[in-house]
């Protein structure tokens, strides 16, 4: 039986970098998460009748929300779900599904590297067609609707059977539960030399790749081991726990610290990786080297042609805004286009759909590429092990011979988390106000050449995204770039990015924290950072 639900609007809906993210005692208010579904719908068109990916990253609340979407989207008329077994889809793999089954979208239920739990957070994200994360046009119309919202339809029926591979139905919708791993397994077998792999893993070689008790745990397991015969014990942390297992799934040299400990001791494995909440995020860890993502993605472009699916050369490389300039580099020697985008991965879709680009990458542990249209942690993962496999060399010294090449970007990012928002945009209201004053002004030696709000004009649709950073950009190359996130879900989280090039290779190995000790010290002065937090030192240093 379908019922329409009376309801009445929340208005704090807003869809922020990367879907709506809240906590979960937020999400369980009655009708949240109805509205927003509903909402979700009321902003498409089109749909009746057609196919809707839906998963998630087995986070606390997951299941419950499954069963929702599942309800929602049979009343309002979709011919079919196709739903990970256990409600588990990875981003990436979701992307793929969509793609790949030519669905009309997909709900992906995550907050990403965000924890888990009772008392912690929940995300829902909508991906068109394309198989990305909705543009702002769509977000925006998600917002609206859900600020009006005064009914929803829903299925009563009982729960649907989501753990067992099979095909049912729901008030006339297919629900067909898959497996999440396998359709993901075969495009990864498509891009990269699994042969050479498999014979890296023989020859001995040693990695550990840290699913953080999340969504990637399936996946690993049957890639790197079932696959590719890495050693039993390569993966850990495999079996997704709706509460990360109490941590933060969050790959970075602090929540994954164990993991690059592991890889720098003497006795530990060559090579280490991990991925987040959802699968989209990596970090990459060679003995000696932790890579940063900005020299990860400059790497991988540099030698994409070592990959099977990508030796016919990539087209372009896009970058969001805060990341470093390294990949810039690259592109300009390959002679191909090279993309500055706003913080978000719904930035890049338009230019890879457009053919523009063929990687993007982002310095929050993101890269990808036209294989889907998400970031994607697994694949990053196998770009390298491609990559090494290849060159018969380890990350170090690919990323050093890199830098020797190129020059090196050092470049590192500060979060002050949960500051109290009007101090939060206090110091973003007042660093506007001072872009126009700023050039020609010289702090801490350095001479401030333009600073600017970013704003970013899509090539593709023409659209306009303004506000998007403020950018202090110092003679030389230097810069420091001021934003807020908009992931957090409690307070705000201030990001400062520092970025500082050097071309000598015999300055190569100075401590990044103090190789940007000046332009440290400058973002400060700048911005009035301890004046307008009260912090005397950043959260989270990456
Ligand atoms: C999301 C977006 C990314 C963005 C990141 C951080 O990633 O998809 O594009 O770089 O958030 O955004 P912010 O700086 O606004 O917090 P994820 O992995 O959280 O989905």
């Amino acid at each position: 039986m379908i019922r329409t639900v009376a309801t009445t609007p929340y208005d704090d809906q807003k869809p922020g970098t990367s879907g709506l993210r809240k906590k979960v005692p937020v999400f369980s208010q009655e009708n949240y998460a109805e509205n927003f579904i509903q909402s979700i719908f009321d902003a498409l068109d089109g749909f009746k009748g057609k196919t809707l990916v839906l998963g998630g990253d087995g986070r606390y609340y997951n299941r419950e929300v499954i069963q929702k979407v599942l309800c929602i989207a049979a009343a309002n008329g979709f011919g079919k779900v196709m739903v990970g077994q256990g409600g588990i889809l990875s981003t990436p793999a979701a992307s793929h599904l969509i793609r790949k089954h030519k669905a009309f979208g997909g709900i992906i239920l995550s907050a990403s590297h965000n924890p888990g739990g009772p008392k912690e957070d929940f995300g829902i994200k909508y991906n068109a067609e394309n198989g990305g994360p909705a543009p702002e046009k769509i977000t925006d119309a998600i917002f609206s609707k859900s600020k009006a919202i005064k009914e929803y339809r829903i299925a009563d029926a009982p729960a649907v059977d989501i753990d067992t591979v099979s095909t049912t139905t729901l008030e006339g919708m297919t629900v067909e539960v898959v497996d999440p791993v396998k359709d993901y397994a075969e495009m990864m077998e498509g891009l990269f030399d699994f042969k050479a792999l498999r014979k890296l893993f023989e020859s001995g070689f040693r990695m550990r790749f840290d699913a953080m008790h999340a969504v990637t745990g399936p996946y690993a397991k049957e890639i790197f081991e079932n696959r590719l015969g890495a050693a039993e014990g390569t993966c850990r942390n495999y079996h997704p726990l709706p509460d990360f297992g109490g941590h933060h799934p969050d790959p970075n040299l602090v929540h994954a610290k164990h993991l690059y400990d592991d890889v720098m001791s003497a006795a530990g494995p060559e090579f280490g990786a991990a991925s987040d909440g959802d699968g989209d995020r990596n970090m990459i860890v060679g003995k000696g080297m932790f890579v940063t993502p900005s020299d990860s993605l400059a790497i991988i472009a540099a030698n994409a042609t070592l990959a099977p699916g990508y030796a016919r050369g990539i087209a372009g490389i896009a970058r969001s805004m805060p990341t470093s300039a390294a990949s810039d580099r690259v592109a300009e020697k390959l002679g191909v286009g090279i993309y500055e985008t706003p913080t978000g991965w719904k930035f890049f879709g338009n230019l890879l759909d457009a053919g523009k680009v063929t990687l993007c990458g982002e310095e929050s542990f993101g890269t990808g590429s036209n294989h889907v249209r998400e970031k994607d942690g697994v694949w990053a993962v196998l770009f390298w092990l491609n990559i090494i496999a290849a060159r018969g060399e380890g990350v170090k010294e690919i990323v050093e011979k890199h830098w020797a090449a190129y020059g090196r970007n050092y470049y590192s990012r500060h979060d002050y988390e949960e500051v109290e928002s009007a101090r939060a945009n206090a110091l973003i209201d007042e660093l506007r106000g001072k872009l126009g004053s700023l050039p020609g002004t010289t702090v801490r030696g350095l001479t401030v050449e333009k600073a600017d709000d970013f704003s970013y004009h899509d090539p593709v649709d023409h659209s306009v995204s303004e506000h998007q950073g403020v950018r202090v950009l110092f003679k030389g190359g230097s810069r420091v770039v001021f934003r807020l996130s908009g992931t957090g879900t409690s307070g705000a989280t201030l990001r400062v990015y520092m970025e500082r090039y050097e071309p000598d290779p015999k300055k190569h190995d100075i401590e990044t924290q103090q190789a940007l000790a000046d332009l440290i010290a400058a973002a400060d002065d700048i911005a009035g950072i301890r004046r307008h937090t009260g912090r005397d030192r950043p959260s989270v240093i990456t």
